[in-house]
């Protein structure tokens, strides 16, 4: 008896030592009491008595947020209040209010904080408070979110001097989220919007779904799906998008919807959504005048028109032009914006690379001042990797938007760890030459080449009903990523990768700086096991899971794999050249002339702009040939590295998430190998060329790769 007594002592002993479970609902957002105990009692020396002023719904979120934070980091229960100015050491507030005798230098510092910046400073006019000052409401719950960032993260907070603000105005999350709760290309679950219960029944998630976007600086929403359905418009629904917006507001987020184009149709009882009708436009402006007086701070519509069956205005033989406008009319006594999407590939071009181009340009100029075009990173759509859209840097007179896709459609889809964040910066980091060097594409996004104060990054959500949100763990790292950076553009993968893990898993260092190095390479690791060297667009028609390079039954051709990488027995690539489409004739000369000559041509993008031949000597030495079998059993090698990584991390993580991240990497090096093998099993057939002998052989024959169906797939 008493042996067992003694066992069970052990037993509760070891569990207390090992980490606690946890299902990953809290996000970054964990708040777990600071372990390194020298800090925690440093933490306490240097806050006491958090003393906020001001009064609204924000500051209320500010206060409930603070004293979370607090109670859970340093285990303490703080009440803020603004009644002890002389005892606090954390001074929160408007810098009006604050009555800190500010210096003139200050004053102007405090100014070009502008709507939504902050400062955390511990030098203010020498007063020797941590001082967490804005100009707005929102820009303190910015702060407050930062400070809390820097205890998580385990920062001396002993000398602060921080002055943030956003880059971009609009920071946004879209949903592709159906009413009947189905999320198109959405691997976590159902959609979290519980619309038949709304707006009666306020869910949890709706709450801390506001928390985590605005501890990120995500300060919009568009609740559904591009292709929309006009029934989110009627009064029902509107009545259940205003309960949202409710619960947004005091996180300072702000809700958006799509519009179908055709609803004045559909529900309008009219016989035409032609733009340029005058009841059609009179319609809109009812619909938008409803919207506002259930919604006052709506922020506007997203529209996908004459996209992928949508309809639009050219069924009525109107621009793209006509129909933006005919919404930025509508929205703009209300100070609401129209972002008009930019991914269109109707029939007419020889390259569906260049038709977004084709159709947008000439109308450069003429959309009104609400509007702003929102474009995919790349050409095509969301490829593993894509140069950038040619786009970024020909539009000088119209704003652009940058859609980016966290649900990872073409990035392994639920179960792939894929950090984005470096793919991201591949993008904002490409230069346009717009305006000569420099004109990065984000600083073509943020409004700086062209002069506008408009700007906007959206990110196509990964999020769903899963109980830690995203499905895969480290997904949640790619929601993380986009906020972070759409605030700060500037800030490196490496850090957004620290931070995250930091707060989501550990501080402990050994774990941060192998996981971190796991997801820095996961990009590029997944690049070459899927489409390496710049081929693209090579997986399953519909759901585009797994590869099928060999697709050729569609109707149109460029809804086929073989569309776009064109092998055949000559070599492989989609000459965009001069003497091909000439897509490469887009961009400014001097980026197509980094990419324009084959022998030239970075390796990454080689096989986007060039038919090469199998025998095409690359940069490395290697033949064509060899060089995309090296690359993808180099894919291969690299996923197997991340996965004994992260075998290696057992004892830092809790048992939860590192059993499932395991089983998910397991399912990625098996589907990794069935890229490789299916994708060079089909290759070969017109290479007629070895595997190289001393890379381990396809088990499997191409007529089985060809075989598999998956009719379920999600997401579809
Ligand atoms: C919402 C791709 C996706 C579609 C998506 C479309 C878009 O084609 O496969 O599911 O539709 O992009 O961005 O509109």
């Amino acid at each position: 008896m008493l042996i067992k007594k003694q066992l069970f002592v052990c037993l509760l002993l070891l569990i207390s030592i090992t980490v606690s479970a946890d299902d990953g609902y809290r996000l970054w957002l964990r708040y777990d009491k600071i372990s390194n105990i020298a800090l925690l009692n440093k933490y306490k020396q240097q806050i006491i008595a958090p003393a906020i002023v001001g009064n609204s719904t924000i500051i209320t979120t500010v206060k409930n947020e603070l004293e979370k934070g607090l109670r859970g980091l340093l285990a303490v229960n703080y009440t803020a209040t603004d009644s002890v100015y002389n005892k606090t050491t954390l001074v929160i507030g408007k810098a009006g209010n604050l009555n800190l005798g500010f210096t003139v230098i200050e004053k102007t510092q405090l100014k070009n904080l502008g709507e939504e910046g902050f400062l955390i400073s511990t030098t203010m006019h020498g007063v020797h408070k941590i001082v967490i000052a804005a100009n707005t409401d929102r820009g303190l719950l910015y702060g407050v979110f930062h400070f809390l960032r820097l205890l998580q993260t385990q920062q001396d907070i002993s000398t602060l001097n921080i002055f943030s603000t956003p880059k971009i105005k609009y920071r946004l999350l879209n949903h592709w989220d159906n009413l009947n709760r189905t999320v198109e290309r959405g691997y976590a679950g159902a959609s979290i919007w519980d619309w038949h219960k709304l707006p009666d029944y306020i869910d949890q998630r709706y709450i801390d779904y506001a928390r985590a976007n605005a501890s990120i600086g995500i300060n919009g929403t568009v609740l559904n799906n591009v292709n929309a359905n006009a029934t989110i418009l009627t009064k029902q629904y509107l009545d259940k998008v205003a309960a949202l917006a409710n619960v947004f507001r005091p996180y300072g987020i702000k809700v958006f919807l799509t519009a179908r184009f055709s609803a004045p149709i559909e529900i309008g009882g009219l016989k035409t959504a032609d733009p340029l009708d005058a009841a059609v436009q009179e319609w809109w402006k009812q619909k938008v005048k409803e919207i506002y007086s259930l919604i006052p701070d709506f922020g506007g519509f997203l529209i996908k028109a004459n996209s992928e069956g949508q309809p639009g205005p050219q069924d009525y033989n109107r621009t793209h032009a006509d129909g933006a406008n005919m919404f930025a009319d509508a929205l703009a006594p209300y100070k609401g914006i129209v972002m008009w999407r930019a991914f269109v590939y109707s029939q007419q071009s020889n390259d569906r690379f260049k038709q977004a181009y084709e159709e947008f340009t000439p109308l450069d100029g003429q959309f009104k001042s609400n509007v702003i075009l929102q474009v995919k990173n790349g050409p095509i759509d969301f490829q593993p990797r894509e140069p950038f859209s040619p786009l970024f840097g020909a539009m000088p007179k119209t704003p652009l938007a940058m859609e980016f896709q966290l649900t990872q459609e073409y990035l392994g889809q639920g179960t792939h760890l894929v950090f984005e964040a470096p793919m991201f910066k591949e993008t904002l980091n490409a230069d346009t030459y717009e305006k000569g060097k420099g004109s990065t594409v984000a600083k073509v996004i943020d409004g700086s080449i062209n002069n506008f104060s408009m700007s906007a990054i959206a990110g196509v959500s990964n999020i769903g009903s899963d109980i830690n949100w995203c499905s895969h763990p480290f997904a949640q790292a790619n929601w993380y990523a986009l906020g972070r950076l759409a605030w700060d553009y500037n800030l490196s993968s490496e850090q957004i990768a620290t931070e995250w893990l930091q707060q989501s898993f550990s501080t402990n260092k050994t774990f941060v700086a192998v996981a971190e190095k796991m997801m820095l390479q996961s990009h590029e690791t997944l690049v070459n096991y899927m489409t390496p060297l710049g081929l693209a667009h090579i997986m399953y028609n519909g759901h585009h899971y797994g590869p099928m390079p060999w697709g050729n039954t569609l109707g149109r051709p460029d809804w086929n794999p073989v569309y776009y990488h064109k092998a055949d027995s000559a070599g492989i690539g989609f000459n965009r050249t001069i003497t091909g489409t000439n897509a490469l004739g887009e961009y400014k000369n001097e980026v197509s002339n980094l990419w324009n000559d084959s022998n030239k041509c970075a390796d990454e993008y080689l096989l986007w702009f060039h038919h090469v031949s199998w025998n095409h000597i690359m940069h490395s030495g290697r033949t064509l040939w060899n060089e995309l079998c090296y690359k993808y059993y180099a894919g291969v090698d690299a996923i197997k590295n991340i996965q004994q990584q992260w075998n290696s991390l057992e004892k830092f993580v809790d048992a939860e998430r590192f059993i499932q991240v395991k089983q998910l990497l397991n399912i990625q090096v098996k589907e990794a190998v069935w890229w490789r093998n299916a994708c060079l099993l089909y290759f070969q057939t017109f290479s007629k060329m070895p595997i190289p002998a001393n890379y381990e052989q396809p088990d499997k024959t191409l007529a089985y790769y060809q075989s598999l169906r998956f009719p379920f797939a999600p997401g579809n």
